[in-house]
């Protein structure tokens, strides 16, 4: 594998990770505003995000590649309110996707065919990341004058499986 592409696979591997921390930090600020059906959901999220870093893991060694761990940046802690947190969160996934995408390309410009195959996999969960970010985050501006709603939306994101 090119020098190039396992620095790039590295980096995607930390944003994996940052997202996890993300959504962890989401949770910690649901968990203060006690809507812990919106916490158990991206606490859910974050363990998939650790799955996602842990799928770049792998394949940079299968290729023979070195695994780099740097330093995870710090998320945000506090949001003003459910619907900015979502806002965040949808326009993370937005940046993510866009990520994979460079990655694709990179592959490609590369003729390195197993990661261009290896990125498949992302490019079809992030639709399904982005599409989960955005319902919820326009769902919860339909509530934003319905405390009903909202406890109606966190009762069924508490239901998320592992
Ligand atoms: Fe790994 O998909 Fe979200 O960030």
């Amino acid at each position: 594998m090119k020098k190039e592409i396992e620095q790039e696979l590295n980096k995607q591997l930390n944003r994996e990770l940052y997202s996890a921390y993300l959504y962890l930090s989401m949770a910690a600020y649901f968990e203060s505003i006690n809507l812990k059906g919106f916490a158990h959901w991206l606490k859910v999220q974050a363990k998939e995000e650790i799955s996602h870093s842990m799928k770049f893991f792998e394949f940079i060694n299968e290729r023979n590649g070195k695994v780099v761990l740097e330093v995870i940046e710090k998320p945000k802690v506090d949001w003003s309110s459910p619907v900015e947190a979502f806002k965040d969160a949808y326009e993370h996934e937005q940046k993510i996707t866009s990520y994979i995408h460079n990655l694709v390309e990179l592959a490609r410009k590369n003729n390195d065919y197993a990661t261009e195959n290896f990125l498949t996999w992302f490019v079809a969960e992030q639709v399904e990341e982005e599409a989960q970010a955005n319902e919820i985050y326009q769902k919860l501006k339909l509530c934003e004058k319905s405390v009903g709603g909202l406890f109606t939306l966190d009762h069924h994101l508490g239901k998320r499986e592992e």
